[in-house]
């Protein structure tokens, strides 16, 4: 199975009739706060989605030795509402895990020694914007 890219899978179904509701109750500031929002899709928005930019181990690098932590890094703060990791003997068990943090960093350590083989990150998240991000990669640790 292919792995699927990290993506924004709510495609700014988050900038809702609500929101622009919202907006438009605001009076005369919705048209300022409605500018701040169409300059945000060119730059940094408030409520950003986030993009993942770096994970350690590297997609799809096999690692001499067992990883001594997971790491996701992030463009905009996200919430991290899963991270699982699984391998040859199963799920791997975390001793700190990043769910429930809002961060741009997050982190997560193995409670054991890795055993050589193929593994596989599952991790979803909540972005600012409300949208929903994950991804889903492999990673291998030599023999
Ligand atoms: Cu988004």
């Amino acid at each position: 199975m292919m792995a699927e890219a990290p993506g924004c899978t709510g495609m700014h179904r988050g900038y809702s009739r609500e929101r622009t509701k919202t907006m438009a109750a605001r009076g005369k500031h919705a048209l300022r706060w409605g500018v701040v929002a169409w300059l945000g899709l060119m730059s940094q928005p408030l409520w950003a989605h986030a993009h993942l930019i770096d994970q350690v181990p590297v997609e799809g690098e096999s690692v001499e030795v067992s990883p001594e932590r997971f790491e996701l890094r992030f463009d905009a703060p996200l919430r991290i509402t899963q991270f699982e990791v699984s391998g040859p003997e199963g799920g791997v068990e975390l001793s700190d895990a990043p769910v429930g943090e809002m961060g741009k960093h997050h982190e997560a350590r193995p409670a054991n020694v890795l055993a050589p083989g193929e593994y596989r990150v599952i991790w979803r998240g909540l972005a600012g914007d409300g949208h929903t991000m994950s991804g889903d990669y492999r990673f291998s640790v030599q023999e």
